[in-house]
């Protein structure tokens, strides 16, 4: 019977799939650019890697270009990372580029996939595991249980290393200051907490693109700006992309040694 076949085919090799993830080298936590091109690299360098997204359709920020024109703009030191990912871009002017944001978004996307990296999609994020004080994991829940308000309790994904890459709103960078009762000053002016983030008390945390911002916690893309800066180049696209590959490249170095 067909029928139960292709739901069988699906159920299987979906949980297959999720069991293979129970335990990653790094687990990524947004798919906007940074979170994407993180995934692709780390993949690459042979990482068991797994990024969660709570829209249908990861991509972030990137789909819409700026008022859904359709069209990203990049800076010149980010051209190496198109190439990587073999997007066609155009000459425009002083040192920028420009790119189609369908095909960027979707190339991503792919060449993650294609490179080892699982995506979960319709994944909402809502808090880290902690052991020993280290960020070892993220507890993860169907986007649609969140928004309906169900009372119904999340999974346990274990990981070496977590990402936020969740943009504007560093949703992960929250959750450990207000766990751990650390001051998160925000460039909203949000805080959260009596201790700075991995800062001397009272200072103002410059982040310039990602780190390590708390033991086992790194972050990139847009969601730096939450802990006082914001990627070198932000916010146009290159920015992003190039704090992606930033962050893989500290993350490889410390798994890889
Ligand atoms: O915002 P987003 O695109 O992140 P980014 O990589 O790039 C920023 C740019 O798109 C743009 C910009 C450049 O001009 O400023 O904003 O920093 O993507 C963030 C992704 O994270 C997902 C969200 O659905 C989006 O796709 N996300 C946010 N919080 C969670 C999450 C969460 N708690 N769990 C799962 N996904």
């Amino acid at each position: 019977m067909i029928e139960k076949q292709v739901s069988k085919g699906i159920i299987r090799t979906y949980f297959e799939k999720m069991e293979k993830c129970l335990e990653l080298d790094v687990a990524i936590v947004g798919g906007g650019p940074s979170g994407i091109a993180a995934a692709y690299y780390m993949a690459k360098a042979g990482l068991r890697v797994a990024l969660f997204d709570r829209k249908l359709s990861p991509g972030g920020g990137m789909w819409g270009g700026a008022m859904m024109f359709n069209q990203l703009v990049i800076q010149e030191e980010a051209l190496s990372i198109l190439k990587d990912f073999d997007i066609s871009y155009e000459s425009y002017e002083d040192g920028l580029y420009t790119a189609d944001s369908i095909e960027s978004t979707s190339a991503l996307l792919y060449k993650a996939v294609h490179a080892g990296a699982t995506i979960f999609n319709c994944y909402s994020v809502e808090d880290v595991v902690f052991k020993n004080n280290v960020v070892s994991g993220v507890v993860v829940n169907w986007t649609p249980v969140l928004r309906e308000g169900l009372h119904v309790d999340p999974l346990n994904i274990m990981a070496k290393f977590v990402i936020d890459g969740t943009g504007h709103d560093s949703e992960m960078c929250k959750v450990v200051a207000r766990k751990n009762g650390i001051k998160l000053e925000t460039t909203t002016g949000e805080v959260i907490g009596e201790r700075s983030l991995d800062v001397a008390e009272g200072e103002r945390q410059v982040v310039e693109g990602t780190k390590e911002i708390y033991p086992g916690l790194y972050v990139c893309g847009m969601a730096s700006s939450a802990v006082g800066g914001t990627p070198r180049m932000g916010p146009i696209f290159g920015g992003m992309l190039l704090s992606g590959k930033k962050v893989a490249d500290m993350i490889i170095k410390r798994v890889k040694g």
